[in-house]
């Protein structure tokens, strides 16, 4: 079985994150994401609107999720990709050339993010809306 392996904070979840985990998904049969806990949301400076726990319930009842585990800070990737077994790790291209040290352990890919959507703009727009 080909095991992948994404990680993201999934806040306020979008057309983005769905084409992200698809993709992810297409490259193996079980995809793991391993899902900001709101510890590490501060410190990667991201406020969220939904907590961890929410957060978790709404990945976790997506058909291209296999399994959702928390992600607590910036050096358990290499440690998860050896205890999960895990071939591919995978990214938006945001993240391009950043995670390159887990190719020591497995396939490393950087996915197109999808253009015009973000957690942000949503934000912004939003708050546009409400006070314009
Ligand atoms: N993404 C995307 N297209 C968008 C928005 C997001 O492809 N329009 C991708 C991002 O590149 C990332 C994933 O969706 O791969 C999750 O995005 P975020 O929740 O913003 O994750 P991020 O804050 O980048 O956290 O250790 C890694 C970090 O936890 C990644």
């Amino acid at each position: 079985m080909k095991k992948v392996l994404t990680y993201g904070t999934f806040d306020l979840l979008h057309e983005g994150h769905i084409n992200l985990l698809r993709r992810a998904r297409e490259l193996g049969d079980y995809l793991i994401v391993g899902l900001s806990n709101d510890q590490f949301n501060k410190i990667k400076n991201k406020e969220t609107y939904f907590p961890f726990r929410s957060r978790k319930t709404i990945l976790e009842s997506i058909k291209f999720v296999d399994c959702v585990i928390e992600e607590s800070n910036w050096e358990q990737k290499t440690l998860d990709v050896q205890k999960f077994d895990i071939d591919v790790f995978v990214m938006g291209d945001d993240w391009t050339g950043k995670f390159d040290f887990l190719k020591d352990y497995c396939e490393v890919v950087y996915l197109p993010r999808t253009e015009g959507i973000s957690t942000t703009q949503i934000k912004r727009d939003l708050y546009k809306k409400v006070h314009a």
